[in-house]
């Protein structure tokens, strides 16, 4: 394709060949690739793609281009396409070549871009083109520029012939095409087309305004040679291929991360200015959770350390809420502010600087080390976010509700640590009177049953194998109380019991060594009030002893949910379905049962004609009249027998194994309880008081 000239290649060509530093030849490339594109793997054979593109997307990001195009060939060939000003391919005064040939046959040539603009060029070791051309055992560029064609050929990065005008045009743009050399990279030349589309649609976000078009036309062997024109000119579009195009920029982006989740506030916070010579791009908004996503750019590199500009907008963002809380009475003189990490979490941000001259700390270029980021972040970012909160009241509020709900949380966890670390609390270590343990003295054989109720426990103990099953009563009541919040609980003897019973310390004392139960199970009722427990003990567990449930120790116990009496055999049925299953196999229906007396009803009598079973099961119906189903709503309802039989023998129990994941989701089910939003906390008691039974 000729590029097409559209609305952005407006400004004057500002380069003149005489600004080119001229350097050393491409021995040095081919001699050892991994310095210059990090390895000689999948990672450096695409990162071929994004040294090529990345020239493209500095015209771009300068405001001489605003398409790009980029085409996996038949043949392992590469083409990227842009409309801007086309390389200079005047000849240089010093060496005597044109402009084109230096840049792609001498290192280093790429990076003086004249003061005007960013200079933004910086792949993983800022190269550039020769480097690409150095590992590619076939190039050829074409410039449209000045009215002409111009084109030069590489083999190896030596070049074939000068640059030569091949024609007219009336086009400005440039097309790099090459093969990458197997020579090189001996793993394989094989371009994988997602990777490359999720790196160029995550620089179309970067890029606002860029339409990048992604084109795999590999299967498209046959027309033409590569060197025609015909691939793109009259073929692109019948390939698959991709268009992204982000009017929103980073604004989009933090759309995209943030679409399944669900927003605390409306609107985006979007800022797009720059201070002393800076560029600073932002776009933030808060979700309904704890994670941080912070994803931060400088000259378009991903900085996955971190850096100057990270911590610029860290500190603005926590002065300006805190600021800003204290303005409007939110905090009171005598609160204490919001930390750095209060308000934090639930942010989704992505933070993108330019600029001239850029310092990376470290090998990898994945932290910004230039300071001048770190002034200017916080002076674009403190201009727009405080405006952004003065004409967004409503977002303003329920960014600061986020934060006091993380301060909240942070200084209950803080109270419970002190108070069950308090000195002398877990002093002398002597086991809690409620616990009654096992003989066993290996955590790997013995478990831990965290019982709902002195009733139950109290059952649960005559059941039991002493030998390898330990009990601890955690009385219901006080764990019961609806709104407690975690840091009163731990306050508690209840939970100050459990911590001693495992034997395992907690906070900064905990060790998972000294854990005396491998197993600990969770066994509560199946009603509204059990399931509270239950999202209470995993939310202690997932908020003080992670590694814990990581190490797959936490468990929930799976007792029955009815009790089918037929014929003198009890049969135990965990959920509705099973339920349903065994008085099929006996026979009956649900209607034909009851669940407290027994029926009166005749059965069917046996009639001649029926077959042997049909007979006998008529017998039997008739014999023992309809079956009898007792609902379990509490542990303690049952005798040892049965809660052993069905809840505790390893033979015949199931436990269920507590994923992080699961306890993550108690803690958030948790905050949600103990929120000041009463909607949600209602309906979840509604929702699982009718659950409440399936659910177990
Ligand atoms: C498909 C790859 O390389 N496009 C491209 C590169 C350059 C220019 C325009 C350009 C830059 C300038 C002036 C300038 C480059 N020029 C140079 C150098 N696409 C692709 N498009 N005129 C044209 O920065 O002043 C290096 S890259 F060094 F010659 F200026």
């Amino acid at each position: 394709m000729a590029p097409k000239q559209e609305k952005s290649s407006a400004k004057k060509s500002s380069y003149g060949a005489d600004q080119i530093q001229v350097l050393e030849g491409l021995e040095p490339v081919r001699k050892r690739p991994g310095m210059y594109i990090g390895s000689t793997g999948p990672d450096g054979l695409h990162h071929l793609i994004w040294e090529i593109f990345d020239n493209s997307r500095d015209e771009a990001m300068n405001g001489y281009a605003n398409r790009v195009e980029v085409v996996l060939l038949p043949d392992g060939y590469v083409r990227v396409i842009d409309n801007g000003r086309g390389i200079p391919t005047d000849i240089h005064p010093k060496t005597k070549v044109s402009a084109l040939e230096t840049i792609m046959c001498t290192l280093h040539a790429g990076g003086k871009f004249g003061g005007e603009g960013y200079n933004v060029s910086g792949g993983l070791h800022g190269v550039g083109a020769s480097v690409v051309n150095a590992l590619s055992i076939h190039t050829k560029v074409e410039v449209h520029r000045d009215g002409g064609l111009f084109m030069q050929e590489y083999k190896q990065g030596i070049k074939k012939s000068a640059v030569k005008q091949v024609g007219k045009s009336k086009f400005n743009g440039t097309i790099v095409t090459f093969k990458p050399d197997a020579e090189i990279f001996k793993e394989g030349t094989e371009f994988e087309i997602s990777r490359v589309i999720s790196h160029l649609r995550q620089q179309a976000y970067l890029v606002r305004g860029l339409t990048i078009h992604v084109i795999d036309a590999r299967e498209y062997a046959g027309k033409g040679d590569f060197s025609g024109e015909k691939y793109l000119t009259d073929l692109s579009l019948e390939q698959p291929s991709q268009t992204f195009y982000f009017e929103g920029g980073l604004k989009s982006l933090v759309k995209h991360y943030n679409e399944f989740s669900k927003p605390v506030h409306k609107n985006i916070f979007y800022v797009d200015k720059s201070a002393e010579n800076v560029g600073v791009e932002i776009a933030l908004q808060y979700i309904d959770d704890f994670p941080t996503k912070i994803a931060a750019y400088a000259n378009n590199i991903p900085t996955i350390e971190g850096g100057t500009h990270v911590t610029g907008f860290k500190t603005s963002l926590t002065r300006l809420i805190n600021a800003y809380a204290r303005k409007n009475g939110v905090l009171k003189e005598k609160d204490e502010n919001l930390t750095g990490d209060d308000v934090l979490e639930g942010l989704t941000v992505v933070i993108s600087v330019k600029l001239r001259e850029i310092q990376f700390e470290g090998q990898t270029k994945a932290k910004l080390g230039s300071m001048e980021a770190q002034s200017a972040v916080s002076t674009v970012f403190s201009d727009a976010f405080t405006l952004f909160m003065e004409e967004n009241p409503d977002d303003a509020k329920e960014i600061i509700s986020k934060g006091l709900l993380a301060l909240r949380a942070r200084k209950a966890a803080k109270a419970a640590k002190d108070s069950v670390l308090r000195k002398g609390a877990l002093e002398g270590f002597s086991l809690p009177g409620k616990l009654a343990d096992c003989q066993s003295n290996d955590p790997a054989d013995s478990e831990l049953f965290i019982v709902e109720g002195d009733s139950a426990g109290g059952t649960a103990k005559m059941g039991r194998d002493r030998v390898t099953q330990a009990i601890l009563p955690l009385r219901g009541k006080i764990l019961n109380v609806e709104r407690a919040r975690l840091d009163r609980m731990l306050g508690s003897e209840q939970i100050k019991n459990l911590v001693l019973a495992m034997g395992a310390a907690i906070g900064d004392t905990f060790n998972i060594e000294k854990c005396r139960y491998h197993k600990l199970i969770i066994a509560t009722d199946a009603d509204v009030d059990g399931a509270h427990i239950r999202t209470l003990l995993l939310t202690f567990f997932y908020r003080y002893y992670r590694p814990i449930i990581d190490a797959g120790y936490v468990y929930i116990a799976q007792p029955p949910l009815y009790k089918i009496a037929f014929n003198k055999e009890n049969h135990y049925a965990y959920s509705d379905v099973e339920k349903q299953a065994i008085l099929k196999k006996l026979g009956f229906d649900e209607k034909d049962t009851e669940s407290t007396e027994e029926s009166t009803e005749p059965a069917d009598e046996a009639q001649e004609g029926d077959t042997a079973e049909e007979a006998e099961e008529k017998v039997v119906k008739k014999s023992n009249k309809k079956p009898q189903i007792q609902r379990y709503k509490g542990l303690g309802e049952m005798n040892s027998d049965e809660l052993w039989e069905t809840t505790m023998d390893p033979k015949t129990r199931t436990l269920k194994l507590v994923s992080v994941h699961e306890a993550g989701d108690a803690d958030r089910t948790f905050e949600m309880l103990m929120g000041s939003e009463v909607g949600p906390r209602k309906s979840f008691i509604q929702t699982y008081a009718k659950q409440a039974n399936l659910d177990i």
